[in-house]
């Protein structure tokens, strides 16, 4: 240590005195943290989990804009629950960056549900699977080109490969995702 800088007390007296988070404290600060102290920092990231922010709780994707009207039932029956949400349009196919990011950060952003829509060849609920550990409901869609009234990506949602698990609800049926993302929230 630099003899230009004085010790903010002097070395040598008893144990340092824990400062309460938010107080700036006597000016005679600690020169290190007191042994306990592990233990109160572990909790306390351990309930940052559990905050109440204002941040959505639930992320509502979708593979196209062409995909809103009926993802647009999970955003209205998550509202009326009273269940905080985004919705988001990102193609797994066309903005694939996009997604994983969102993915990666979904988290970090408070997001704790994530229900996502595709048509055709339904990457995207799987995707976003692969980039978090959060919950994904995925909702088979159809569109103007589906086979089989949707069955195309019914398939491609549910037949997730061990280990990377999606929850498929009905085709179309995006107000259960919301039910079903209400349960997993438990509210
Ligand atoms: C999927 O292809 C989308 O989720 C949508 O259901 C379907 C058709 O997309 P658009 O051609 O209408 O953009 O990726």
């Amino acid at each position: 240590m630099s003899e230009d800088v004085p010790l903010s007390r002097p070395m040598g007296e008893g144990e340092p005195e824990l400062v309460p988070v938010g107080d700036t404290g006597p000016q005679e600060a600690p020169l290190s943290p007191a042994p306990e102290a592990d233990a109160p920092m572990a909790e306390t990231a351990a309930d940052i989990e559990d905050l109440e922010t204002d941040a959505p709780r639930v992320g509502i994707v979708m593979g196209s804009k062409s995909d809103l009207p009926a993802m647009e039932k999970a955003e209205a029956e998550l509202a009326e629950r009273g269940i905080s949400s985004e919705t988001r349009v990102m193609s797994a196919h066309r903005d694939p960056d996009v997604v994983a990011d969102y993915a990666k950060n979904a988290r970090l952003r408070g997001l704790r549900v994530i229900i996502a829509g595709a048509g055709l060849s339904a990457a995207l609920p799987g995707v976003v699977a692969a980039h978090t550990d959060l919950p994904v409901i995925g909702v088979p869609l159809t569109s103007r080109t589906s086979i089989a009234g949707g069955l195309d990506a019914l398939l491609s949602i549910a037949q997730m490969p061990p280990g990377v698990p999606v929850a498929c609800v009905g085709v179309d049926n995006a107000r259960n995702a919301a039910v079903l993302a209400a349960r997993i929230l438990n509210a």
